[in-house]
């Protein structure tokens, strides 16, 4: 299950059909690895009009929500969970900020986007909705639990 402590949680990062699209799933994946995050959960999803309307219900009364939904749906999304230290806020800080004119370089954004309509990436913006969106995109049998094995083989 989910950790909640403040420093120790998970996050839903979702790669959006853009990134899918343009073969972004590996260099994504990467930064979270090598940040030190934990990859539990991941799978690619074709999610449902009802279920993006549910995912982005704080947006509903937005002039852009009918085109994001429509984006959102248009192809697969790389659904993933990641663990560690202050998963959700570091996890927002590697993604960058929403608008990639405004997101810094090095950051997914700030290096592979320009629109805020084909901004590449998701990730939960609170502790909270970081439960909500987990529960909402995975089933509990779909998170793994793990450690690394103790690398006594290597000298
Ligand atoms: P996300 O949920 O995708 O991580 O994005 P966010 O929290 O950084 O931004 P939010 O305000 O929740 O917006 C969700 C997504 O809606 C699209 N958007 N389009 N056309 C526009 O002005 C506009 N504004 C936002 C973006 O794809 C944004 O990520």
């Amino acid at each position: 299950g989910t950790r909640d402590t403040d420093d120790c949680v998970h996050s839903f990062i979702a790669i959006k059909p853009d990134g899918v699209q343009r073969g972004l799933i590996g260099p994504i994946i990467s930064r979270f690895e090598n940040r030190g995050f934990k990859l539990v959960g991941i799978k690619l999803v074709s999610p449902s009009k009802k279920h993006l309307e549910e995912h982005y219900a704080d947006l509903a009364e937005k002039s852009f929500f009918q085109g994001l939904i429509a984006y959102m749906g248009s192809g697969p999304v790389c659904a993933m969970i990641w663990e560690g230290r202050d998963a959700v806020k570091t996890g927002r800080s590697i993604l960058g900020a929403t608008n990639p004119l405004a997101s810094a370089p090095g950051t997914i954004r700030g290096d592979f986007a320009l629109d805020v309509g084909r901004n590449v990436c998701h990730g939960s913006d609170t502790v909270d909705n970081a439960k909500k969106e987990i529960a909402l995109w995975f089933e509990e049998t779909e998170i793994q639990s793990w450690k690394p094995a103790a690398f006594d083989w290597v000298y």
